[in-house]
């Protein structure tokens, strides 16, 4: 009987003694880099779903080594950030201490997993040593004009106590916690991540990603072609800039908006309608652009007063205020054009604003046409098509400098201060006379000083305020300064980790820029599609920077991408609150973490969400006993000397085990784990048939699977005698010609009818064929009393007889 208990923990302690996982690095093998999102390691330890990702590049990682390549698969800790604080300040923790217990509890559980991981490159990005580099990083942007102090409208959570990146904003709520989030103008550090919008967007072409997830950056990018315009507003010396895509549609504009955050507003409203411009304004301040742009929602807004020029005609139009239009965007002002748009549209109508048509076709009476056609009430423009219009208005535009062409995008530069206390600290001093400096590099790392009261301030400080002994500097020439109290947010450790990996105890460099010529780009990087636009937008900005600066050698750093699906329970997602977690540690004592892995890629396809079966890792147990039975009880291998092996299988255990070596290696690059599962199931059931397998067969199966079941096959790689682990057991190869099918089926007709078939071995001489198919019984019937007039043969598939 086969105990898991016993065999896993004894291959756990085997890898570990002996650092079976440790990176190779021999010059003449190729380099593979695999790698996992690292977990934020909560208070809550790992879920089933956990394991998903993780066995997945596992399996390949352990595959690559048998291939012969350096392999690194690396794992550390994405250790800053909100919830470990909010967990500690809920219980009165420290929240080093809680990180610190947390990631001993994930590494005892990923251990249990049986993952190869290379511990000695182990990482946390709360780890002085580690962000280091993350500060000397922001020191190399602020240097560069890439870092700098804006006064901008952010997303406030009081409940939080900090600023959210419009990234962390979830159906108008914070992602952690749900809860509500409120603009207003607040002094940051930015990044200036829009500098990159253009690179950002070109080097998605060329990347190994799943397209949905280069379809969502670019729409987080939002690069749009238009012009800007500029309106005169009438009796002032005020003007304001609109952007548009549709330029074309400038005599249909009928009224123009701002957000009721232009700073325009309060310039231009007319003393008759001051209060109501301000009691709108006070009314939208806690809505999120998100609520503000909702299509659904019925739309708001007010009248200043004041009318604009309308630049190709001199018309007046009236300028509104109204939340569909955003301060961030654009200019934070529209020209509205109700006939094309669909939100001028809703908007005119409920205002009773004029709707006057410039593109000829749809119904306006009934909604907005967007679509194609010539432009009508529009002068010089008429009869033109929108591309053409669009060309002609902007270059008339140029010409009388009221506008120009212009490219718009809707990423934001980075928010990037948070005003917490766990995370790292921004190293800057600002000083009393109202200059700001780095902290020397060669101070670095600002460690974070430790805190007893983390509570955050309700303001925007955090609460590094409190430690005046830390916050308060005097320079050598008694200059007074405070240190800047905010912390940076947990995805500044997050977006360069990859590289640390590489080299990860150089205390002089961010990591050697040969080491990583060597390893990067990661060769497969998998996790969460809920990472899509966040993560991998601001590691691969974080990237670009420091290829910049040529401190790494490529500007993309992830070359293939893949997400892995959820594991569900009862549709669900799981979660602690929902009382529906299942927790590995429990499936691993019943069942084993061989079994485990094993029923997690055979759910189904890796990217499918699928819901969680109790009785899966039993299923996937029964089979792996089969597999101990067959090997270990049954076919005693060992003692049957190599030449002595006879396939009393006629080929077909041949066939079955050179397609099986084939789709496994191909399914495994391919990610393809549960139709790899199935071929080895196949292949066990030909072998349980066949009285005896050659050892070679036996020995290539157990190499297979490994990846998958790894402590299994360790403990019959060593039972069958071998000394040194499966690790590096040689990948199998298989013979194509083996694949060929060796008897075909042939099908005999008399006179264009079928009378009957067999079975041949594969290109069986004509003559032969001829023969057999004359001699069925039930064809001779048919040809009982008649002349024999012609044979025709198609090699494989039929023999056609003539006869009369
Ligand atoms: C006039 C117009 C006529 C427009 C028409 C569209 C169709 P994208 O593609 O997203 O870039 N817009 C500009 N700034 C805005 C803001 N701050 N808040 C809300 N809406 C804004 O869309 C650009 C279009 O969105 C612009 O083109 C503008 O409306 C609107 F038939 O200008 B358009």
């Amino acid at each position: 009987m086969y105990n898991h208990k016993v065999v896993e923990k004894k291959w756990q302690d085997y890898w570990e003694k002996n650092q079976t996982f440790k990176t190779s690095t021999d010059s003449k093998k190729k380099n593979y880099y695999v790698l996992d999102m690292f977990p934020f390691p909560s208070g809550k330890g790992l879920h089933v779903g956990h394991p998903e990702g993780y066995t997945a590049t596992d399996i390949v990682a352990r595959m690559k080594r048998s291939q012969g390549y350096n392999v690194l698969h690396p794992m550390g800790w994405d250790a800053f950030g909100l919830p470990t604080e909010q967990y500690a300040l809920q219980t009165g923790q420290d929240p080093a201490v809680v990180t610190k217990e947390n990631i001993a509890n994930f590494k005892r559980q990923l251990n249990k997993l049986g993952f190869s991981y290379d511990w000695n490159r182990e990482l946390a990005t709360c780890d002085p040593k580690y962000y280091k580099w993350t500060q000397w990083t922001f020191e190399q942007m602020y240097k560069n004009g890439l870092a700098y102090e804006a006064e901008a409208p952010v997303n406030w959570s009081p409940d939080l106590g900090t600023v959210v990146a419009n990234e962390d904003i979830v159906d108008g709520k914070t992602e952690r916690g749900g809860y509500p989030i409120y603009r207003r103008n607040m002094k940051q550090w930015m990044l200036r991540i829009t500098k990159y919008a253009d690179r950002l967007l070109a080097g998605l072409d060329n990347l190994d990603w799943p397209e949905n997830i280069k379809e969502m950056q670019r729409n987080w990018i939002g690069r749009s072609v238009g012009a800007q315009i500029t309106f005169k507003v009438k009796d002032s010396t005020e003007t304001f800039d609109v952007f548009s895509t549709r330029p074309d549609t400038l005599f249909g504009a009928t009224y123009a908006v701002l957000a009721p955050e232009n700073k325009l507003v309060p310039k231009i409203m007319t003393a008759g309608h001051k209060n109501e411009v301000n009691a709108y304004i006070k009314q939208i301040e806690s809505k999120s652009d998100l609520e503000r742009t909702d299509l659904n929602k019925t739309k708001t807004g007010v009248f200043t007063g004041a009318y604009a020029i309308n630049p190709v005609n001199n018309e007046e139009i009236p300028i509104w205020i109204a939340d569909y239009v955003l301060a961030s965007y654009g200019t934070g002002a529209v020209m509205a054009v109700p006939a094309h748009d669909t939100r001028d549209y809703e908007f005119a109508r409920k205002f009773n604003l004029p709707i006057k048509a410039v593109i000829k076709g749809g119904d306006i009476a009934q909604e907005a046409y967007t679509g194609e056609g010539p432009h009508i009430n529009s002068d010089f423009l008429n009869g033109l098509n929108i591309e053409d219009a669009k060309k002609k208005i902007v270059a008339w535009l140029e010409e009388h400098h009221a506008g120009e062409q212009k490219v718009n995008y809707k990423l934001r530069d980075w928010e990037f201060s948070r005003q917490r206390y766990w995370g790292e600290p921004i190293p800057v001093i600002h000083w009393e006379d109202g200059e700001t400096t780095l902290v020397p590099e060669d101070e670095l790392p600002l460690v974070l000083p430790h805190a007893t009261d983390i509570k955050p301030s309700g303001t925007p400080e955090s609460p590094l305020v409190n430690l005046k002994d830390w916050v308060n500097v005097v320079d050598k020439n008694g200059r007074k300064g405070k240190r800047e109290t905010n912390t940076m947010p947990n995805w500044a450790g997050s977006s360069w980790y990859f590289l640390r990996f590489v080299d990860p105890h150089n205390d002089n460099k961010l990591a050697d820029y040969e080491l990583l010529q060597k390893w990067m780009p990661v060769d497969l990087y998998i996790g969460g599609a809920e990472h899509a636009v966040r993560h991998l937008l601001y590691a691969r900005f974080w990237n670009m920077v420091l290829y910049d600066l040529g401190v790494v050698p490529n500007e993309e750093p992830f070359q293939r991408l893949y997400n892995q699906g959820l594991i569900l329970k009862d549709h669900d997602k799981m979660s602690k609150s929902k009382g529906n977690v299942v927790n590995p540690d429990d499936v691993i004592d019943e069942y084993g973490a061989d079994s485990l892995r094993m029923y997690e890629m055979f759910m189904g396809p890796l990217d499918a969400s699928i819901d969680w079966d109790d009785n899966g890792p039993a299923s996937t147990k029964k089979f792996l006993d089969r597999v101990w039975r067959l090997f270990v009880n049954d076919l005693d291998l060992k003692s049957i000397p190599q030449e002595n092996i006879v396939d009393e299988n006629d080929g077909t255990l041949d066939k079955i085990y050179n397609e099986t070596v084939k789709k496994v290696t191909e399914d495994f690059d391919d990610l393809h784990f549960n139709t790899a599962i199935s071929q080895l199931m196949v292949f066990i059931n030909a072998a349980q048939k066949a009285k005896t397998i050659p050892k070679e067969y036996a020995e290539g199966f157990i190499t297979l699977l490994a990846p998958i079941a790894p402590h299994m096959m360790e403990e019959i790689w060593q039972i069958f005698g071998h000394e040194e682990s499966v690790t590096f057991a040689k990948w199998p190869s298989y013979d194509p010609a083996k694949l060929v099918e060796t008897t075909v089926e042939i099908m005999v007709q008399v006179n264009g009818k079928l009378r009957g078939n067999f079975k041949a071995a594969k290109d069986m001489a004509q003559e032969e064929v001829k023969k057999q198919a004359l001699s069925l019984p039930h064809v001779q019937k048919f040809l009982s009393g008649k002349e024999i007039k012609k044979v025709i043969v198609v090699p494989n598939k039929i023999v056609n007889i003539v006869a009369k």
